[in-house]
């Protein structure tokens, strides 16, 4: 007999509602939820992969040890205290900062993982935490801390109700948007037409966005940051701030008047591409339509100057009377707001020991793990923790990375895979996942353009003995600590008490601290969610700083303008093709190739312009070798005049080559744009990586 179950698809920040079909034991089908509060039947072709994941024969489903003849199985009792015995006399050896944890985008996606991990995380006391933070979204975390005293203060685009909205460096129509939920971004983007809006698309590259777009502007890659500038220049040049309600609550105002000066748009309009008429314009209508945004994404932030283009894109929505308004950059009132429960941020408590980048938020930049690995010393890693991630593929220098994995003397993985980094891995610990598991989406509701809530529960039983991430976090914290002697009555005590808190009843108490009376049993006779209404205007209550007030021009910008001073003044044409990345409909980052359906229709090919093609002596398509000053590949490319001149394209999340179990995938493996991407090429204000403008070398092969 056929049953219903509805919940949260987990594979993107869209959270789409799903009403899947099921017979207890299969999936039947998976559509989309037409009375989902927040998503309206609204669905993408990865939907289906749940589907693909929870059949997978490929998935691990118990521990599994490598050994001389391959991996073997091994009970969860001996694997849990395998890795700890390996962790502890790690630590013991060499001391707490020779243990490393890189954790991935998934635990972001996973409300079991998200409330279990940090806590086994905080006993190995190391300073080498990493994560996809900081290959992703660390300037909007830095500049969230920095203006508004909170490192998840983070605020976003109310698409739904603006009428001039700016998209620079996202391409929602593909990614269905980030650090921005709001399922079918298409329809939402075309209501803003109907109702009389625009939207303006600036991107090196003509993208599916750019096409849904009344205007579209090319840009350099790397260059944002003075095309911003000119923007800030031209509102002051033109008597166009409105600082407004803003003027009590702000710090640094008259600071910032010189800080354009010299960057006219008539000046970066040879480094940026875009004609000074034409941003003189923009920044106009930007100005005077009441209801405009800002918003800036993947494509400015993983770049040389991603901190800087997130001050600049904070400061202007600041300067146009566009934040904390309906329609403008906006922050959300959340069922569940984690910001009172952790830190409100740091930067610089400690450095990374070889090329002494600072800390942010507890973590250092990704792109110094392979040298913290390899450089022998005081501190040096010698044992890594991964969890649902795989930086060999989706960090810098890949194939260092993969190198210094090897060079450890213990490594474990908590994944569901054996992919690209997991089987370089001494144990993998495989966590039940998606349709096995509950989902309340902690962070995705905190950047939601409408204030919803919703909580699915586990559409399938785990299988038999298998653990959800939250169990392996806490068997690990429980063995570590026993391991490390550090079982103190107290500890003990409190530890049972915790224990008694599995994730359910620990969002149950943090909805009843929100403010709007939920509970968990109030949300399950909701299987559509709640739709909690418009974002709210709520400042400056909604400030974390001490002084209660915006920070308009933080010390760190003050020092790094210097950086882009530097770079303008000393700016020549490029003779090197600059490199970005491309995201696909049908890709999740590195992780769902091994579903034929999605694999359909996609392929791991550089984009070029066919003037470039023809300079270089090439026809249409064929192979090209592509080289950076830290590697080189040879990857199918295609000519299309959707990419700017000089600039090429290439997707991240590809080049399977040699994992184990991913049998799809090993026939399509694609190419691994981070064998490309340089991890000295940084953003040297946050440490952020940058992944996009890295400067290669075509050749024909
Ligand atoms: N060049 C370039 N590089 C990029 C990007 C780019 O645009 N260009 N994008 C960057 C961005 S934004 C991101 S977020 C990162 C992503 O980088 P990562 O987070 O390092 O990698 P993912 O590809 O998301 O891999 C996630 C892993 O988690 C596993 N997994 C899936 N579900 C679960 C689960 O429930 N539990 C556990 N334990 N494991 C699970 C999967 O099997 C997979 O191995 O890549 C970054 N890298
Ligand atoms: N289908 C699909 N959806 C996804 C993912 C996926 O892998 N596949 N990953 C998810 C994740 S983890 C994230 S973080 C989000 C990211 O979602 P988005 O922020 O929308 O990221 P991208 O699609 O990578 O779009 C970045 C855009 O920036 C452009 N760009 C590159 N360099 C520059 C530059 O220097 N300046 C400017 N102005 N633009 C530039 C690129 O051409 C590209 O169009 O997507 C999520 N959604
Ligand atoms: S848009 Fe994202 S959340 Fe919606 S169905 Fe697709 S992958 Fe899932
Ligand atoms: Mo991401």
């Amino acid at each position: 007999m056929p049953q219903t179950h509805y919940r949260t698809c987990n594979l993107c920040e869209a959270m789409c509602g799903l009403v899947i079909e099921h017979d207890g034991k299969a999936v039947i089908s998976i559509k989309g939820d037409m009375d989902d509060e927040f998503s309206q039947g609204h669905i993408c072709p990865k939907a289906l992969a749940l589907k693909d994941i929870y059949e997978d024969p490929n998935r691990l489903k118990k521990p599994v040890k490598k050994t001389e003849s391959g991996w073997m199985e091994i009970p969860w009792d001996q694997a849990i205290k395998d890795v700890t015995d390996a962790l502890v006399s790690t630590r013991k050896k060499y001391g707490s900062d020779a243990v490393g944890v890189y954790s991935g985008n998934p635990n972001v996606h996973n409300s079991g993982a998200i409330l279990s991990a940090p806590e086994f995380i905080k006993e190995l006391r190391t300073k080498n935490k990493f994560s996809a933070t900081s290959v992703d979204q660390l300037p909007h975390q830095y500049m969230a801390y920095l203006m508004y005293g909170h490192q998840l203060q983070i605020p976003i685009p109310d698409i739904d109700r603006t009428d001039f909205l700016i998209i620079l460096g996202a391409n929602p129509i593909i990614s269905n948007g980030s650090l921005l939920s709001a399922p079918n971004i298409k329809k939402r983007l075309k209501n803003i037409q109907e109702r009389g809006g625009k939207i303006v698309n600036i991107d090196p590259r003509y993208t599916e966005t750019s096409a849904k777009s009344d205007q579209h502007l090319f840009i350099r890659p790397g260059s944002d940051v003075f095309m911003l500038l000119s923007m800030l220049h031209v509102l002051f040049d033109e008597n166009l701030v409105k600082l407004g309600r803003f003027e009590p609550h702000q710090k640094g105002f008259e600071e910032l008047h010189q800080v354009a000066d010299n960057y006219s748009p008539d000046k970066t309009a040879t480094i940026t591409g875009i004609e000074p008429e034409v941003l003189k314009a923009l920044t106009k209508e930007f100005a005077n339509t009441q209801k405009a945004v800002l918003y800036g994404r993947m494509g400015v932030c993983t770049q040389e100057f991603g901190g800087m283009c997130m001050w600049l894109v904070n400061v202007l929505n600041i300067l146009t009377g566009h934040f904390d308004e309906p329609g403008g950059y906006m922050f959300t009132t959340p069922a569940i707001d984690l910001k009172p429960q952790i830190s409100k941020g740091h930067i610089g408590k400690w450095k990374s020991r070889v090329r002494g980048l600072p800390e942010v938020g507890g973590e250092l930049p990704s792109s110094v793990m392979a040298e913290e690995m390899m450089t022998p010393g005081e501190g040096q890693i010698k044992a890594m923790v991964i969890s649902a991630g795989n930086p060999v593929l989706s960090t810098p220098n890949g194939a260092q990375l993969e190198k210094a994995f090897e060079s450890l003397d213990f490594m474990v993985s908590i994944d569901i895979y054996i992919n690209e980094t997991s089987k370089l891995a001494n144990i993998i610990l495989p966590p039940a996942t998606g349709l096995e598991t509950e989902l309340y989406d902690v962070i995705f509701h905190t950047l939601a353009v409408r204030n919803t809530s919703k909580y699915s529960t586990a559409l399938f039983e785990k299988s038999d003995g298998a653990k959800y991430d939250w169990e392996v976090f806490r068997g690990l914290k429980m063995a570590y600590l026993k391991s490390m002697n550090k079982m103190t009555l107290t500890k003990r005590l409190q530890l049972s008490i915790a224990h008694l808190f599995s994730p359910e009843k620990m969002l149950n108490i943090l909805l009843k601290k929100g403010p709007y009376d939920l509970s968990i049993k109030k949300l399950k006779q909701k299987p559509h969610g709640i739709d909690l209404g418009a974002l709210k205007s709520q400042m400056p209550a909604s400030l974390y700083s001490k002084d209660k007030k915006i920070n308009l021009f933080p010390n760190e910008i003050k020092i790094d303008l210097e950086r882009v001073k530097n770079k303008f003044e000393t700016y020549k044409p490029e003779r090197d093709f600059l490199l970005i990345g491309r995201r696909q409909l049908r890709t999740c980052n590195s992780w769902l190739h091994n579903s034929q359906r999605l694999l359909k229709n996609n392929s791991c090919h550089l984009y070029l312009h066919p003037e470039d093609a023809q300079q270089l002596g090439l026809s249409d398509n064929g192979n090209i070798r592509v080289s950076s000053r830290v590697g080189q590949i040879v990857v199918p490319f295609e000519t299309t005049e959707e990419i700017m001149p000089g600039v090429v394209s290439l997707p991240h999340g590809w080049g399977h080559k040699g994992a184990i179990k991913l049998d799809v995938a090993s026939t399509s493996p694609g190419t691994n744009i981070n064998e490309l991407t340089d991890d000295h090429f940084v953003d040297q204000l946050t440490g952020n990586a940058a992944i996009n403008g890295v400067p290669v070398n075509l050749e024909a092969c």
